[in-house]
């Protein structure tokens, strides 16, 4: 089964396709995309392997985000360590969208890849992006030195996240004159393995226009 789902909250549009790999019930990859204030908390989770213990462990994962999502980033990351030490484990990103400074901050843990297309000025769309720095660990096992970073955001930036399910090179091919929803699709479709389960992830800022 694909789930896609496009919503909005706040001044952040977002869309996801999220897909078990075939003949499994449970998907391994979760997300969380929930109010935070002044902005959001954004979560792409990959479970260990695939099946129902990947699928387990992400979804506590994701019930830790979701119960804390107001805490700092590193805290939530602690937290779910601990929380899934006797279970799969999983590797995620977050993004914490602060919308009153206009900034996002990220961290990476494992192999969950994450990229900042920066919209550019007025219409004028780039392919310019940030990569996220992803640090080599699992939660529930071994947790990497954690060193969130920090970006200004203006309206019309993008934040992709995608699981190991999907492979690289799609950031040269996207259209990001395309909504967060259509983007997801695109990728899916283009450059889902089909050999794991499946996230994108695809947030944009749309307030705050200069
Ligand atoms: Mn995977």
């Amino acid at each position: 089964m694909i789930t896609t789902t496009a919503q909005k909250i706040a001044d952040l549009e977002w869309g996801a396709v999220l897909k078990a790999l075939a003949g499994h019930a449970e998907c391994g990859d979760q997300y969380l995309v929930q109010p935070a204030a002044p902005g959001a908390l954004v979560a792409a989770i990959d479970g260990l392997g695939h099946g129902d213990k990947a699928a387990a462990a992400a979804k506590l994962a994701r019930a830790i985000l979701a119960e804390y999502g107001h805490e700092p980033l590193v805290s939530l990351v602690n937290r779910c360590h601990k929380q899934l030490i006797g279970t799969r484990g999983v590797v995620m990103s977050l993004a914490d969208f602060n919308l009153a400074e206009r900034t996002m901050t990220w961290l990476g843990i494992g192999n969950v890849h994450g990229a900042l297309f920066h919209a550019g000025n007025g219409r004028n769309v780039t392919k310019s992006y940030e990569a996220l720095v992803l640090r080599g660990g699992t939660l529930g096992y071994r947790l990497p030195t954690l060193r969130p970073e920090t970006h200004p955001i203006a309206a019309g930036d993008t934040l992709i996240l995608v699981s190991d399910g999907v492979r690289s090179g799609f950031a040269s091919e996207l259209d990001l004159r395309l909504a967060p929803q259509a983007l997801a699709e695109f990728i899916f479709k283009n450059y889902a393995r089909g050999t794991d389960d499946t996230l994108v992830l695809v947030v944009r800022y749309v307030g705050g226009a200069e």
